[in-house]
């Protein structure tokens, strides 16, 4: 089992797609270990995104991050993280594919709705980040009917 890091990004907040993202998750069977509406401050979003502080557009993306609210998720399941990555398409919605989350709503690459961890390490250290409370543990009980359990 793998636990992955998703926020919805202030354009999908603002545009109204927090619903629809999160039914995504759960149709496919995803189980939801952590969820909240918050406004991360500024060290929080440059701590995420160091990997990009000498890239160009660094300041734009900080100030698009800030400009409102965001959901954080926490999402648990088989090869959670690549299954994750594979729903969110690639960086540009102009680009992504139809049946994408960021081909089916987006038209940016910037303004690209959604973030999911791209690896094992980015999960850890972005779950520690967003999540230092921890996440949650419970029984799911469709979970018996997403995996055969031989
Ligand atoms: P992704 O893994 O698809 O979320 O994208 P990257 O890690 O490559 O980039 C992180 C974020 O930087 C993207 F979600 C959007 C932003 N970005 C830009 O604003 N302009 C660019 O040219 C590339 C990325």
């Amino acid at each position: 089992m793998e636990t992955t890091l998703v926020l919805v990004k202030p354009d999908g907040v603002q545009r109204g797609r927090i619903g629809t993202i999160v039914a995504r998750f759960e149709a496919k069977g995803l189980k939801l270990v952590g969820m909240k509406l918050m406004r991360p401050d500024r060290k929080l979003l440059e701590t995420h995104y160091a990997v990009h502080s000498a890239r160009p557009f660094f300041g734009s993306l900080l100030k698009f991050m800030s400009a409102g609210p965001v959901v954080a998720m926490a999402l648990a399941g088989e090869g959670a993280i690549g299954v994750v990555r594979t729903l969110v398409g690639p960086t540009n919605g102009a680009e992504a594919a139809p049946g994408t989350i960021r081909g089916d709503y987006g038209m940016s690459k910037s303004f690209n709705l959604i973030h999911a961890s791209d690896g094992a390490e980015t999960a850890t250290s972005e779950l520690a980040l967003w999540f230092p409370e921890g996440t949650l543990d419970y029984d799911l009980a469709s979970l018996g009917w997403v995996y055969d359990p031989e």
